[in-house]
């Protein structure tokens, strides 16, 4: 499965105007720009770390995942995003791992890209996204 690098690192937020205050205010990371995921129930902005980034997630809904990540924990980190090849090889990797797949074919997310998800009890407690860069 070869893995190209950290795309980005979710971090769930209340509200992405008041992330903002600390990730692009206070800790100067570069603003990115923000975009509803309608699929996913959130809005999202993204700043630059290096070669990867941050996305600040806000939910649009009650019955967001990320809403209900907010009730249960508080903000904080929600997902680490690794960008690889073939989101499908990967997606079968983890199947011959006997991994729960959330997503058990990619769909399309933020930035166009394919995205799918692994559940965190097959990962030792972090949710994985997995991503594809869009065709050119
Ligand atoms: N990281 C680590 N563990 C998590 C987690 C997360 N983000 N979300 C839930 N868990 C843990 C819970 O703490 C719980 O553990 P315990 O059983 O030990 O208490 C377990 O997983 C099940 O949690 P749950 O609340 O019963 O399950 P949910 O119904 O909330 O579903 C999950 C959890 C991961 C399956 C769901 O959030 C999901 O499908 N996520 C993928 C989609 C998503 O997160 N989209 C938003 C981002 C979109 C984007 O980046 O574009």
């Amino acid at each position: 499965m070869p893995i190209d690098k950290l795309d980005h690192i979710g971090i769930a937020v209340k509200s992405i105007e008041e992330g903002l205050k600390y990730y692009r205010d206070v800790l100067g990371m570069e603003y990115l720009g923000e975009e509803e995921v309608t699929e996913q129930k959130v809005r999202v902005a993204f700043l630059k770390l290096g070669e990867s980034r941050i996305e600040l997630l806000e939910p649009t809904s009650s019955d967001s995942p990320v809403a209900k990540f907010l009730e249960k924990r508080g903000a904080g980190i929600h997902h680490i995003a690794i960008l690889v090849d073939d989101i499908e090889a990967a997606l079968s990797s983890h199947r011959k791992a006997g991994a729960r797949l959330i997503d058990e074919t990619p769909r399309v997310g933020a930035h166009d890209m394919l995205i799918a998800f692994i559940h965190p009890k097959s990962t030792g407690g972090v949710l994985i996204e997995l991503c594809q860069r869009p065709p050119e």
